[in-house]
């Protein structure tokens, strides 16, 4: 059976396509048309009971979270993780965990503060962009090899999007300068992501623009609406 991940253009579905291109795996998509809030749709929300994007069916069942699905893909098709007995897995499931624990929901607070606070909500946007940027300081220089040109993994889809998206997204409320070059080594990893050819289908199937992680533009999708 061929996956099937439920997207919409430039949502955390994003990560996923990535990874499942980068790894070979066979998949198709479903639309989630957030324009009508499909994701709180009571059939969706029988796939993904947060109303969260993305979802994906396999012959095990419906998986959500980013995070989960990136390890779940990687240990069935052997690719984009050290293994399970591995002497660097630990230290895999470490900056696995810090992207999807930390750095994800720090810019979800970004994105939408109301939903975490009906007042001040431009405030806990700066607080969170600013607490981003030194998440990023960790991942720059504490987390190598992971990100560097020698050790590819499914961390690299995952990074590559947050940091396309603290560059787009935070409209409402922007604050302060936003330039990844700031940290050379993970702008570096752009550089060599949008080399990739899951790049090249990704910008195809989402509209992302010729150069999605280093110098995005809102995405003109072929169907649907990232917001
Ligand atoms: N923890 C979730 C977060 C996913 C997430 O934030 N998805 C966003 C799109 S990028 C979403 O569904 N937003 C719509 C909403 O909040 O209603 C994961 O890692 O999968």
């Amino acid at each position: 059976m061929r996956y099937r991940l439920h997207y919409a253009p430039d949502n955390a579905s994003l990560v996923i396509r990535l990874a499942m291109d980068e790894i070979g795996a066979r998949y198709e998509t479903v639309l989630v048309d957030r324009a009508a809030r499909a994701q709180k749709s009571s059939a969706y929300l029988g796939l993904n009971p947060a109303g969260l994007i993305p979802a994906l069916e396999t012959p095990e069942g419906v998986l959500f979270e980013t995070g989960a699905i990136l390890l779940w893909l990687a240990d069935r098709h052997g690719q984009g993780a050290p293994a399970p007995a591995a002497p660097d897995r630990g230290d895999f499931l470490k900056w696995l965990f810090h992207l999807s624990n930390t750095l994800h929901p720090t810019l979800r607070m970004s994105f939408y503060p109301e939903q975490y606070l009906d007042h001040s909500a431009g405030a806990l946007c700066a607080a969170a962009q600013a607490r981003f940027a030194g998440q990023l300081d960790i991942l720059e220089g504490r987390a190598a090899p992971w990100f560097g040109a020698g050790c590819p993994s499914v961390l690299d889809p995952y990074l590559a999007c947050l940091m396309r998206w603290r560059a787009l997204y935070p409209a409402r409320a922007a604050t302060g300068d936003y330039d990844p070059r700031r940290w050379p080594r993970l702008f570096a990893l752009l550089t060599r992501m949008e080399n990739r050819p899951a790049t090249h289908a990704a910008i195809a199937a989402e509209g992302l623009g010729p150069r999605p992680f280093t110098a995005p533009v809102y995405p003109d999708p072929p169907e649907g609406s990232a917001l």
